[in-house]
């Protein structure tokens, strides 16, 4: 079967978290109207798709994925108006928009859940997981929230415990319940009738539950639990097929499922083109791969073997028959340059190789804002600095332990979600250009050095490197699109090459992955090679043979001649 072509697989996707985009009125909070102040920047960059982190309202409890009323824009962000006035923006640019649909879970300031935990006979109540305590008073089971506590919670009211797997604030829904499940379908309609292109689904494997509820082996990696008990429930694909069915198949919009718990050996079930679930997933792969088994906070070294590989299996694993999205960070991991490239001397040459990469791999790409000016990890240095429910939680809990505080803080530095949460550095005016009032939580001090202003101004910076390479992209899209990707040389610590083919035509991606100067073995002749794009000026001469002299994080894109 010949890979299908498909406008989504050819987009190229930029993240925007809107609370730290850009504030328009001065209250320190990023909004809609400073979106659309921004527009015209973003279709300067290249990008085809603007996925947005939720901008429903919200009480706030984990930044918008906690809804309160999935038909109302955020009164932090704005209005509806403002909404309708950025969506014609974004597509008057020929660009489309992507919300983010939170159906996992609710707010438990939602209506269904204050009705739900009235009284055990509440219209409402079948909405959520209720559970009476077990005879000895005890939780009904041992299964752990991913932000820290128990992911059951006590309701007074009624007696019952709720299940929570993200903070308690986050009641899980019961899609065993057809009311629930319509009611998703409605909210789906909804905002593709107003004209959306489609959703990103945060935790989409968690919907079907494991029932009757049974504890986990307390012995198992957090890892393990995700994928075995969390995710893959018996009736998930059953529900996204009817999902699918009954709102986004009336419609021509992409979907990408945030794939947490999902694995290549049953991705296809997910994104397989025959199934009409999913267009493709976010793949988790190389996001845990610097996490050991007590979770986020317990870092452990990686390899570039590892990063490869998990990039390689999925390749392998859908081939033509489904597709996958390809990011190196977004709004809950780490800053791409400061995890995978080198934040210090090479900050500027390793923000290009990475871009080289998020755009040469087979898949659709995701960009995070403020990768494109290469934003950098924070590190602040008080707990005071952080605003993270997911930060502050562990830190909690980490003191009632008795833990080393200032080791936990470094960890934060390394690990933490305000990581990528700064305000997106527009110049180098005071909070970095991003409110003329006091932020939410304060930009990275680096901010006089790295910002778009700066950028832009310079012809040789990130910025334009990116402008570069997504132009690249359009004008190779046979071959960087639908053309097979075959790692070279897979087990090189230090260099990540691969080669991309379609019908006769292939492209030879090579990126060293370190500070040093490499003598690399390609696979082919030096004559073999013409050379297309790369990140560093000048003419490459002298080298001969088989052997390519790499540069510190060098990049470079070729064509063969052969
Ligand atoms: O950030 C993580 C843990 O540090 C991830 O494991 C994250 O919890 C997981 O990817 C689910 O994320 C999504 O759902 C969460 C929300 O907090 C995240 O921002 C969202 O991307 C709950 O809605
Ligand atoms: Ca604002």
């Amino acid at each position: 079967m010949a890979i299908t072509q498909q406008w989504w697989k050819e987009a190229v996707i930029y993240q925007i978290y809107p609370r730290s985009f850009k504030d328009s009125n001065g209250d320190g909070i990023g909004d809609l109207r400073g979106i659309i102040e921004k527009l015209d920047y973003l279709k300067s960059l290249g990008v085809d798709v603007l996925w947005l982190s939720p901008i429903y309202q919200s009480p706030n409890d984990d930044n918008g994925y906690d809804i309160s009323d999935y038909y109302n824009i955020m009164t932090d962000f704005g209005t509806m108006d403002d909404f309708n006035e950025m969506l014609e923006g974004i597509h008057q640019r020929g660009m489309k928009l992507l919300m983010d649909l939170v159906v996992n879970h609710s707010s438990d300031e939602h209506k269904w859940f204050t009705e739900s935990r009235k009284s055990k006979d509440n219209p409402y109540r079948d909405y959520y997981y209720w559970q009476p305590p077990k005879a000895d008073g005890s939780k009904p089971t041992n299964w752990k929230s991913f932000f820290g506590g128990d992911a059951w919670d006590y309701d007074e009211q009624t007696g019952e415990y709720y299940l929570h797997l993200f903070t308690k604030k986050q009641p899980d829904l019961n899609w065993e319940n057809p009311k629930v499940r319509q009611e998703v379908y409605k909210i789906i309609r909804y905002w593709l009738d107003k004209g959306v292109d489609g959703f990103r689904m945060d935790v989409i494997p968690f919907i079907s539950k494991r029932l009757p509820f049974e504890d986990v082996d307390s012995n198992r990696g957090f890892n393990d639990v995700v994928i075995n008990t969390y995710a893959n429930g018996p009736r998930l694909h059953e529900f996204l097929q009817e999902m699918v069915r009954e709102s986004i198949n009336q419609y021509d919009v992409m979907t990408v499922g945030e794939g947490i718990g999902v694995t290549p050996q049953n991705g296809l079930l997910y994104v397989g083109e025959d199934r009409g679930e999913l267009n493709m997933v976010f793949h988790f792969e190389h996001m845990f791969i610097n996490q050991g088994k007590g979770g986020k906070f317990d870092i452990v070294d990686f390899q570039l073997t590892d990063l490869k590989q998990g990039f390689s299996i999925w390749d392998e694993a859908l081939g033509e028959k489904g597709w996958v999205n390809i990011y190196l960070d977004n709004h809950d991991f780490p800053r791409m340059v400061s995890r995978f490239g080198n934040d210090g001397k090479y900050h500027t040459e390793s923000a290009k190789l990475l871009a080289t990469l998020l755009l040469t791999l087979r898949g659709t790409p995701c960009i995070y804002q403020g990768s494109e000016i290469g934003m950098t990890n924070v590190a602040f240095p008080s707990i005071e600095d952080y605003r993270d429910v997911e930060t502050l939680n562990f830190y909690e809990e980490a003191k009632e332990r008795g833990e080393d505080m200032e080791a936990f803080l470094k960890a934060v530095h390394i690990q933490g979600r305000d990581n990528v949460r700064t305000p997106v550095q527009w110049s180098n005016e005071l909070n970095a250009g991003f409110t003329t009032g006091t932020p939410w939580i304060k930009a990275n001090p680096n901010y006089p050095k790295i910002n778009a202003e700066a950028v832009l101004k310079n012809t040789n910076s990130i910025w334009h490197y990116y402008q570069q390479m997504l132009q690249f992209r359009k004008t190779h899209l046979d071959v960087l699109v639908y053309g097979d990707y075959e790692v070279i040389d897979e087990a090189n610590q230090k260099v990540y090459a691969y080669k991309r083919s379609i019908k006769g035509k292939t492209m030879i991606v090579v990126l060293n992955f370190t500070s040093e100067h490499i003598a690399f073995e390609a696979p082919y002749e030096v004559d073999e090679l013409q050379y297309l794009k790369g990140n560093y000026k000048g003419k490459i001469e002298g080298e001969e043979g088989t052997v390519l002299d790499l540069r510190p994080w060098e990049a470079r894109v070729y064509l063969s001649k052969v």
